[in-house]
């Protein structure tokens, strides 16, 4: 969120010196003198001792990392690592050709295309920022995680029942999609994704200095088949986005309604707004064939003054940024960023705003002053709001009939150390919000950590709030970027242990062995040979593989697949060949391939580079490489 940052015309050191150093003592929460970290944490329940379980997943965005994390909560233990739009070593994520297959056949022919010239097939970074579970009536229902791509459009899915990302697909016409969120009734349903960046609808290089001709997409998706419904042109670009519980409407956050170029340009409106999208009238509108069809895609008229009912500007000071619907299934918290305000927006009036039986603005129903900087909210189920305050460095908890009623709705400020970015509760984004743990996301870690040099890790604390206080009870250390994340109640979770054999993952597997005749559970004895290409079908039973060697061709295109026939909770292995830059993790009762080129001539060792064993050292076997005839 550096360009937050940068909005605030705050430097950095001025930010950082004048709310980091009184914080220290405080928000520890440890400074009362009642009681050590330790017992702090055994009250609160937030430490677990060795071999118990977390009461809840939390699933995490990594930033410019591009994978999604899995911790626990409330021990704040890192489980998991899932890459998404990152490659990944240690899985060969971006390298097997199941991976490389989802990596790749979403992307638009354009961008394939540009690729090519880079001599690549696939994005090598990403910058994810919102992983959020898929719903149904208004809850979790442990079956997907979606996430955004802000670096180069795109929107993924990770499947639930075993952890891996299964789809990715690039947003065409849009720019850069930043907020994402899953509808929340009756399930999702649609998957929601802003564009934040305007671009010229068609963006050939006719167009640059005529924002007249801008425009911003705001993107429904279909999340199960990861198809896009439909998109709206709107007016001004796009920042957050979230979706109310009755199945009715999508709002987006916009912080430069002016449509500006420059920062002058963007920041100069005391009102941006919020753009509220009516799902019955643009359903309704592609029915009716009112869309133009662009790269594959309907996309409806939204912009401002095209008279069309698919959207209302809701005016909001100002540069707004997140946008949160609170449990209670009736108010959206609306962030103001510049504005020291949150706007609650009713959405029970939204029907009349759009019938025109009253003011954009008379949705708004409360708009109490919380602080400064205020980001994204939220809440605990009983009323209550938590939002993060970037410029002072703190956590605000306030009352939303208090707010509603005109009174000081300020409950109780936290500290927290630094610079906070978006804040998430157990359960908090649906209407289960029990209001036991919140964590708040802090862009800088500055002097809670020992030092490692000019980059420092961010940090994410844990608040216990379940008791109607706040508490500060744990310092993580995180890598770029945590974003957002979401706390999921185990019961909601349940992934499998191994997987099973006729998983769609490696049904391009199946069906080349199948073709080759060829048993893809135990392999083949000897390579198949296709002219230059070479298929080489191999199973692994720790500590063996079934192929102690075998023998190809200088200039052969190899494929080897590998199948895990260990049904065994925790045994992986991997085939790693050295020296050909291969490696891949193939789960209990998974398949993966890899394809290179063997142009190495001689013996080449490949062994298993995921422990497995007592003789996991010995889980190795040789490629022969038989030079080209010269
Ligand atoms: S954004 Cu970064 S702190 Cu991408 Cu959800 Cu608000
Ligand atoms: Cu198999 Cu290590």
């Amino acid at each position: 969120m550096s360009e937050d940052t940068g909005k605030m015309k705050v430097s950095r050191r001025g930010l950082l010196g004048a709310t980091a150093t009184g914080a220290v003592v405080a928000a520890t929460g440890f400074g009362t003198g009642m009681m050590s970290g330790t017992a702090a944490r055994a009250a609160t329940g937030a430490h677990l001792a060795p071999g118990e379980l977390d009461e809840y997943y939390g699933f995490w965005s990594s930033g410019q990392t591009g994978e999604m994390r899995i911790l626990g909560v409330p021990s704040m233990r890192e489980i998991m690592r899932v890459p998404v739009f990152n490659r990944c070593s240690a899985t060969g994520w971006g390298q097997t050709n199941e991976s490389l297959k989802i990596l790749t056949e979403g992307l638009t022919e354009e961008t394939k295309r540009y690729l090519a010239t880079q001599g690549k097939v696939t994005y090598d970074n990403g910058d994810l920022h919102h992983p959020h579970m898929s719903f149904t009536d208004g809850t979790y229902d442990g079956r997907y995680l979606f996430m955004n791509d802000k670096a180069n459009t795109r929107v993924a899915r990770v499947r639930c029942d075993v952890m891996k990302c299964d789809k990715i697909i690039e947003i065409p016409n849009a720019h850069d999609i930043h907020g994402l969120r899953p509808q929340k009734y009756p399930r999702t349903g649609y998957v929601f994704a802003n564009g934040e960046h305007e671009a010229p609808l068609v963006n050939d290089g006719q167009i640059l200095d005529d924002p007249s001709q801008y425009v911003n997409i705001y993107t429904a998706i279909d999340g199960d088949t990861m198809e896009i419904a439909w998109q709206v042109m709107v007016s001004g670009n796009l920042d957050n986005t979230d979706c109310d519980y009755q199945g009715k409407y999508a709002f987006s956050t916009s912080y430069n309604s002016e449509m500006g170029m420059n920062l002058a340009e963007m920041t100069e409106n005391e009102l941006d707004h919020v753009v509220v999208f009516n799902l019955k009238e643009i359903e309704a509108g592609v029915a009716a064939g009112d869309y133009q069809e662009l790269n594959g895609v309907k996309v409806l008229d939204g912009r401002k003054g095209s008279n069309k009912n698919y959207t209302r500007y809701i005016p909001i000071p100002n540069s707004p940024h997140g946008i949160n619907t609170a449990p209670d299934g009736k108010h959206v918290m609306i962030n103001g960023k510049l504005s020291p305000t949150v706007s609650v927006m009713d959405v029970t009036k939204l029907d009349d705003v759009f019938a025109d039986a009253i003011e954009p603005r008379e949705c708004i129903v409360a708009e109490p002053e919380l602080g400064l900087g205020p980001l994204h909210t939220a809440f605990d189920g009983k009323g209550n709001c938590f939002t993060t305050l970037f410029l002072d460095s703190q956590v605000v908890k306030w009352n939303i009939d208090k707010a509603l009623a005109g009174e000081d709705p300020i409950i109780e400020k936290v500290d927290v150390a630094y610079q906070p970015g978006h804040n998430s509760t157990s359960m908090g984004e649906t209407k289960e919000a029990d209001g036991k743990w919140l964590i708040s996301m802090n862009k800088f870690s500055k002097d809670r950590f020992l030092n490692t040099g000019p980059l420092k890790a961010e940090n994410e604390q844990l608040i216990a709030i379940e008791d109607g206080g706040m508490e500060v009870v744990h310092d993580g250390p995180t890598f770029a970027e945590p974003h957002d994340s979401i706390i999921v109640r185990r019961d909601i979770v349940n992934p499998a242990t191994t997987w099973t054999r006729d998983d769609p993952m490696w049904e391009d597997a199946r069906k080349q062995a199948e073709a080759d005749g060829v048993d893809l559970d135990w392999g083949a004895d000897e390579p198949i040979r296709d002219g230059n290409k070479v298929r080489v079908y191999m199973h692994s039973i720790a500590p063996n593989f079934s192929l102690e060697k075998f023998t190809v061709k200088q200039g052969d295109e190899v494929t080897i697949y590998v199948t895990n026939m260990d049904d065994i909770d925790d045994v992986t292995h991997g085939f790693c060949l050295a020296n050909y830059g291969i490696a891949m993790e193939i789960g209990p009762q998974a398949t993966a391939s890899v394809t290179f080129t063997a142009e190495r001539p001689g013996v080449h060792w490949f062994y298993c580079q995921w422990f497995c064993h007592a003789l996991h050292m010995e889980m190795r076997g040789r490629m022969f490489v038989e030079p080209r005839a010269t």
